[in-house]
């Protein structure tokens, strides 16, 4: 799929409020935006930051039953909850403010395009699912990366390899995937319809991630 340069209608992707406690944006953006007062009397407050594609229920369920088929077959490790399976398109880590990377988001082009599962593999201990290579995610991961670049907000620049974590720290014998896991490859899919800016918080079991 080929992004044509003329039809694309701005992005669309999720925002909401911040958490209860947590600075807002506009504190935030009174405290680091242009033309900060000289001796304002603020704190900066950096949050972590990426941006992700939201699963759809049909492709959780899909990676919960092939996280339990790893734990069948004595994987253990720290698996990825439920409500944290995500796919990431880029990591931007500690920044302090959102809202200025929201205005870039408004501005990378995106219509909706489908994903699907596709297959296993890992990196390391860190085992995934991956997803077909479709161009409209990798040209989507790509423009979302320029914008950011154009903007000079920092972003992790390795290489967009599409995929989904599923377990962390993975041990089951010799450490491979166990040939019984691999036979059946999960199976979903679904039309990514919108993208979003992601905070990531280390809560008491484990990270939390909040749509922004
Ligand atoms: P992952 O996609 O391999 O699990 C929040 O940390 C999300 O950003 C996770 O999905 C995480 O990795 C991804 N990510 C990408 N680059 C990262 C980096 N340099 N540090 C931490 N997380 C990163």
């Amino acid at each position: 799929m080929s992004s044509s340069k003329t039809t694309f209608p701005t992005s669309t992707w999720s925002s909401g409020s911040s958490p209860a406690g947590s600075i807002t944006c506009n504190e935030l953006a009174g405290c680091f935006g242009r033309g900060v007062p000289a001796g304002a009397n603020q704190q900066r407050k950096d949050m972590r930051l990426f941006i992700a594609i939201q699963l759809n229920d049909e492709m959780k369920e899909a990676l919960a039953g092939l996280q339990q088929r790893m734990r069948d077959q004595g994987v253990q490790g720290n698996f990825t909850r439920w409500e944290n399976l995500h796919l990431t398109l880029a990591f931007i880590g500690e920044y302090p403010d959102p809202e200025e990377v929201k205005d870039v988001l408004e501005t990378v082009r995106f219509e909706p395009f489908p994903i699907s599962l596709d297959g296993m593999g890992s990196f390391g201990n860190l085992w995934w699912a991956g997803l077909d290579g479709s161009d409209a995610l990798r040209s989507l991961a790509k423009g979302l990366r320029r914008a950011l670049a154009e903007a000079g907000i920092p972003f992790d620049r390795k290489k967009f390899s599409p995929h989904i974590t599923l377990v962390r720290k993975a041990y089951c014998r010799g450490r491979a995937i166990p040939e019984e896991v691999l036979r059946e490859p999960p199976r979903g899919g679904m039309v990514v319809d919108h993208f979003s800016l992601m905070r990531s918080d280390r809560g008491k079991h484990g990270m939390i991630y909040t749509e922004l």
